[in-house]
């Protein structure tokens, strides 16, 4: 014989967790979205061991290869430049095997894998002109993986 009780917690966990499920789904659609207007699209390639980053905005055209200087914490050739308060689309692939970019400090993290173009957006902080973000490949990918860094650039 079924007890009522028991078909109504039944019913009650069923129609929670369909409710849940429906709000998650929405949820992930919405994060991984991608802001109609964002102020710069960059293209951004890991190459073993630099950063190569590609823009096709007014003040910036052309790829630039930017190597780091572990001797100083320094890095030239060029850096991922965006002004305070943008929004950044980055476009992300490898050249050669799989790394993954990284801003620690915006929690930025997308993998660049060979083949493939990752998306992502994020939003630059208000900062002054001249402040400096860490980006770390956070992907193990060989012998300099360690110094394959570079920095996001307020300008
Ligand atoms: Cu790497």
């Amino acid at each position: 014989m079924v007890n009522k009780l028991e078909v109504a917690w039944t019913l009650a966990v069923v129609a929670l967790l369909a409710g849940v499920a429906a709000y998650s789904t929405v949820l992930l659609y919405q994060i991984d979205a991608l802001p109609s207007d964002p102020t710069e699209y960059v293209t951004v390639i890991g190459h073993q061991w630099y950063w190569e980053f590609c823009y096709s905005n007014e003040s910036s055209v052309g790829c630039f290869n930017s190597t780091y200087d572990a001797t100083n914490n320094t890095v030239s050739g060029g850096e991922l430049w965006a002004p305070p308060g943008a929004v950044v689309q980055i476009n992300v692939t490898g050249a050669d095997v799989i790394h993954s970019f990284n801003i620690p400090q915006l929690g930025v993290r997308i993998d660049a894998i060979p083949g493939r173009t990752n998306q992502f957006a994020f939003s630059v902080p208000n900062a002054a002109p001249g402040t400096q973000y860490l980006i770390q490949c956070t992907e193990f990918c060989g012998e300099f993986h360690g110094t394959m860094r570079s920095f996001l650039m307020i300008t």
